[in-house]
């Protein structure tokens, strides 16, 4: 008759380290998806949507409801050949690399455009105008509407901000 100690067969112990390894190795490989995962992320590019609305603030038509604008518009007056809108948002905040998928919505009617240094687009009045911008490099980017009457006034910032390196 054979005996069989506690510690068992050389067989046994041998499929003891063989579940051992196996565990060890499945709880590793966890791991790396996991960190892999994590880098993916934090490392990867993001589209990103924005709409922007052109808004007017101090324009002709606005003179039945404001008196005063009557003089402004008037020749010599503060507004001379000027009319006041804005880009609503005017501050626009993103990612490096981040792909902008731009909407720019003109309900009046007056043409507008948005000019960045690497980008025009002509926004047509009562339309809406779709564009595409990668954010390229950090840095704060100025962006006006380029139309003479429409300077210095209707501006805006695009704020790209630095993406850190991740180290895995
Ligand atoms: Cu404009």
């Amino acid at each position: 008759m054979r005996k069989f100690s506690d510690a068992g067969t050389p067989m046994d112990r041998s499929t003891r380290c063989l579940c051992c390894t196996i565990i060890v190795c499945a709880t590793a490989v966890t791991a790396c998806r996991t960190t892999t995962h994590d880098s993916g992320r934090d490392t990867a590019t993001h589209k990103r949507e924005v709409v922007i609305t052109m808004v007017p603030l101090l324009t002709k038509e606005l003179a039945k409801t404001y008196p005063f604008l009557t003089s402004d518009f008037s020749k010599g007056g503060v507004l001379d050949g000027k009319e006041i809108y804005e880009f609503m948002p005017s501050t626009i905040t993103v990612m490096e690399r981040d792909t902008l998928n731009l909407t720019f919505i003109n309900p009046e009617d007056d043409p507008h455009s948005f000019v960045l240094e690497d980008l025009s687009v002509a926004i047509p009045a009562q339309a809406v105008t779709h564009a595409t911008y990668v954010a390229r490099r950090a840095g704060i980017f100025d962006f006006v509407c380029d139309i003479p009457a429409h300077l210095p006034m209707m501006r805006g910032q695009l704020v790209v901000l630095r993406r850190e390196r991740v180290t895995p």
